[in-house]
């Protein structure tokens, strides 16, 4: 199986609240079908969600009850995007249901908290692909906490063990700058574990809130021994479907 995370900067358009790239989420629906590998999807929030999670600074969990009816409209807002999202999959012949992480886990301290898996187990074994994304959950010590798609990935990697992680963004993957404003950007192809101290933290990569190195550290994670993590970018058509079909394409490979 293979997990792959849409990311909000390529089923949104992140500058405008609640705006939903229709065409570019079919297409990638549409590439993930045609590619006729086993996968399961995780989506970000992108403007569904960070726009309103940022103006209320939802990332600090409970401070201020003026947060809550933010709560409620992130919560309210990411379950129509995943909607959307599911929408496009079902279009495509792919049987998608929208499993919000707090439906089925809690958070503590930031964390996902998973005892209990038995409902998405359930969805999966008779044939049901569930979707999860980011959201805002509930913590048993700030209150709420803002679960990101990458969390879920983490967790779903942990009890589905993928062969392939696939990270889907609007960048060619992990570069020794930032390619939108450094022109002598480079992509790094290859990312494993004894590279990772000459890696710059300060680096920032499309889709992820803090530095590259956490990212990586934590993608090692999720490659377990045998896997690998694989960041794309879903902007370029076919990229996604020639990679799931084993072709070669630009990308960043992580690999322990
Ligand atoms: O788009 C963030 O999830 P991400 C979730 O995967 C919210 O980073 C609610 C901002």
């Amino acid at each position: 199986m293979i997990l792959i995370k849409l990311g909000g900067s390529v089923i949104t358009d992140k500058s405008q609240y609640k705006k939903f790239n229709r065409e570019q989420t079919s297409r990638l629906c549409q590439e993930i079908a045609a590619s006729g590998k086993g996968t399961m999807i995780v989506h970000g929030a992108g403007s569904f969600g960070h726009v309103v999670a940022k103006q209320y600074a939802l990332q600090s969990g409970l401070q201020d009850f003026r947060q809550i009816p933010a709560v409620a409209r992130v919560q309210h807002d990411t379950r129509e995007l995943s909607l959307l999202v599911t929408e496009e999959l079902m279009k495509v012949g792919i049987p998608a249901v929208s499993v919000p992480p707090g439906s089925c886990f809690v958070m503590d301290n930031g964390r996902l908290v998973v005892k209990d898996d038995e409902a998405l187990k359930g969805l999966t074994h008779i044939g049901v692909m569930p979707v999860m994304f980011g959201d805002v959950v509930a913590d048993r010590s700030k209150g709420f906490s803002i679960c990101s798609g990458d969390q879920a990935m983490e967790v779903l990697a942990r009890k589905f063990r993928p062969k392939t992680i696939v990270f889907v963004s609007d960048v060619d993957g992990l570069f020794t700058a930032d390619p939108k404003k450094d022109p002598d950007a480079k992509l790094i192809e290859h990312v494993d574990k004894s590279m990772l101290n000459s890696i710059d933290s300060e680096l920032s990569v499309a889709d992820v809130t803090g530095g590259i190195r956490g990212k990586i550290e934590e993608m090692l994670q999720m490659c377990g021994d045998s896997g690998e993590c694989v960041l794309l970018n879903g902007t370029v058509p076919g990229r996604l479907e020639s990679f799931l079909k084993g072709e070669d394409v630009v990308c960043t490979r992580v690999k322990v």
